[in-house]
């Protein structure tokens, strides 16, 4: 500076200013120009996606054997949305305007971004390829939930498959029952195999080395930071699942009369795929099946609902009562539904609703919780200040952690004598955190190993379909400890009889992380707004809980996840609490499994 003068520094400041001035002007022109397109754009996709989710929304609540009418409107719906969000210039432009990152505001790049991601399902590139992945999706889908299981030729619900693997004692008809629930798979296994390879060339086309990576991807993660984040998730759960398997193999041996098997035959567990055994242990003074059974699958669509207005969320608006379809088809219908429970945000706007098959159990109860978490986080980032394109949870996992948060403290005793369903409080809290962990910890090797490999394996290494099935019970053995009950071979699609594989693929690893998620909050809830035990609190009527969970959802997906978490609960994604929850059932069942042999393996 020494040799400039006076003058010519107020020249540079004069010039620099201009400079800014002007860059400032091409940077607001830029903006305006960005956000005309995102006018545009979200004006005709909002259309497109609520033709699209209404066409689905009939292809799956009325299944008509030989009348594809629905599905044939629901394949023009995607199609035409396809051809939208794949377009061509859609494509360049939202590209164009990414490379000019710096002119942004974070809000116009997020959405920039989402065009970008919803565009890989559909590259107008590729258009035959994505007509024949929609043709085959809605195929497969026919084929799933249209299907009539079977035991000594009557037919049987997936309800009744559920209950009788709760409750049934004859290992005979045990054996029939789960695998009459796997006869399914065996139609399925064609179609698997086609949308494997569609499903990654279309995502390809798009320049996604794969479509597991493209799924993880939204997380703003590789493949290789998932399977870390993943792996180690279950590596941390590991020391308690094992104590868990131990005592199980024992306790069903005993149950069934038989030697301790190594591995637990899958027939012996309570759920067709072993992900859930929390039935396997029924609490003295805490029968909450039982307390249900007397109740109407209204009561708990209703109880569910009266919870989150209790903590001053608002009634669920009237279109959900009018347009869910909540309830199984009635018994001799002509026509099937989807039996697997979801929530559906419509238009991405008020139109909200839920497709379940409630029956007055526990699982039910606690699945209707599920399902209105998804509702109300639609709800609640449906405001202004989220655009449509960003009507999205803070990532997956956070969609499917809110409502089995929900799902968990509904079923803590003190809740439960809130809500005046049992009077928990004589329940032993050993025998209850049990019955938890049988559920939440169990959990984890089925989603972060058995169904994690299986998908990432199918789609990110190309797994030859000669070795799925083999594949599938190499995992289930490893990471839940689970054996078939007599070998079976690749005519069998194992794998395929669970929902996810066939309509939310390479996603499944959002229910681990929504676990490992729900204790942080839980555990945050507990501790620093209600002040009690995190294994035996009372969220019901808390206002301040509400305005923790909306303040949660209400930024939607725009806000960043992580640091979103962080603020809520001083901490980065981490299975501590998780872990610190079942810590001392960990100590009582290294106590009960004394003397016993662990079969399981460290990771
Ligand atoms: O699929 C679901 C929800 C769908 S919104 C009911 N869940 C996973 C499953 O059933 O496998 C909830 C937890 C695990
Ligand atoms: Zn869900």
């Amino acid at each position: 500076m020494k040799n400039i003068t006076w003058a010519a520094c107020v020249a540079l400041v004069v010039l620099a200013g201009c400079q800014s001035g002007a860059e400032g002007l091409e940077r607001q022109r830029s903006r305006a120009e960005v956000d005309t397109f995102l006018a545009s754009y979200t004006e005709r996709f909002q259309t497109l996606y609520r033709d699209a989710s209404q066409a689905q929304w009939e292809a799956n609540t009325r299944i008509v054997e030989g009348d594809t009418t629905a599905s044939e409107r629901q394949k023009a719906a995607d199609e035409a949305l396809a051809a939208f969000t794949g377009s061509k210039e859609n494509i360049e432009r939202a590209r164009a305007y990414l490379a000019r990152k710096a002119d942004l505001t974070d809000l116009q790049r997020r959405q920039l971004e989402a065009v970008l991601f919803r565009a890989a399902t559909g590259p107008q590139t590729v258009e035959a390829l994505v007509k024949r992945r929609i043709a085959a999706e809605s195929e497969q889908n026919r084929k799933l939930y249209g299907f009539t299981f079977r035991l000594d030729g009557a037919e049987l619900t997936p309800n009744e498959i559920d209950r009788s693997l709760r409750e049934e004692r004859d290992l005979e008809r045990r054996r029939k029952v789960w695998d009459s629930s796997k006869e399914v798979g065996v139609g399925l296994r064609p179609g698997l195999v086609e949308l494997r390879g569609m499903r990654n060339d279309v995502v390809r086309a798009l320049g996604y080395r794969d479509f597991f990576s493209y799924m993880v991807s939204e997380y703003g993660m590789s493949a290789d930071e998932m399977v870390e984040t993943i792996e180690r998730i279950n590596r941390e759960l590991r020391p308690l699942f094992r104590e868990l398997h131990t005592w199980a193999r024992h306790e069903l041996a005993a149950r069934y009369g038989q030697p301790v098997p190594d591995l637990l035959p899958a027939h012996w567990l309570p759920n067709r795929w072993g992900q859930d055994w929390s039935s396997l242990v029924e609490v003295e003074g805490f029968d909450l099946d039982r307390e249900l059974a007397s109740k109407s699958p209204e009561w708990l669509v209703r109880q569910a609902e009266d919870f989150y207005v209790s903590l001053g969320f608002e009634r669920l608006p009237e279109v959900f009562w009018e347009k869910s379809s909540l309830y199984p088809a009635p018994a001799g219908a002509d026509w099937k539904k989807n039996t697997h429970a979801s929530a559906w945000h419509i238009d991405l706007d008020r139109d909200v609703r839920s497709l379940m098959s409630v029956e007055p159990n526990t699982e039910w109860y606690e699945t209707t919780h599920h399902e209105l978490g998804h509702i109300y986080y639609y709800l609640c980032y449906t405001n202004p200040d989220v655009p449509p394109l960003l009507r999205e949870g803070a990532n997956r996992a956070y969609h499917e952690a809110i409502g089995s948060l929900m799902g968990l403290a509904a079923m803590q005793p003190r809740f439960v004598e809130r809500i005046g369903l049992s009077a928990g409080k004589a329940a032993d809290p050993m025998q209850l955190l049990l019955q938890e962990a049988l559920n939440y910890v169990v959990f984890i090797p089925w989603s972060t190993g058995t169904m994690f490999y299986f998908e990432k394996e199918l789609y990110h290494d190309e797994l030859p379909p000669e070795r799925w099935n083999a594949r599938w019970w190499e995992l289930a053995a490893r990471y839940q400890g689970i054996a078939p009950p007599a070998p079976r071979g690749e005519e069998f699609c194992d794998g395929a009889t669970k929902t996810h594989v066939n309509d939310d693929p390479a996603g499944y690893y959002d229910y681990a992380l929504s676990f490992v998620l729900l204790f942080q909050l839980h555990d945050t809830i507990a501790r620093k707004i209600l002040e009690q035990d995190p294994r035996d609190t009372c969220y019901y009527g808390d206002q301040r809980v509400g305005e923790f969970l909306s303040k949660l959802m209400t930024p939607g997906a725009s806000a960043d996840w992580r640091e979103l978490l962080r603020d809520a609960t001083g901490s980065d994604l981490s299975a501590k609490p998780m872990l610190d929850y079942f810590e001392p059932l960990r100590l009582w069942l290294v106590e009960r499994n004394r003397g016993r042999t662990c079969t399981l393996s460290d990771l």
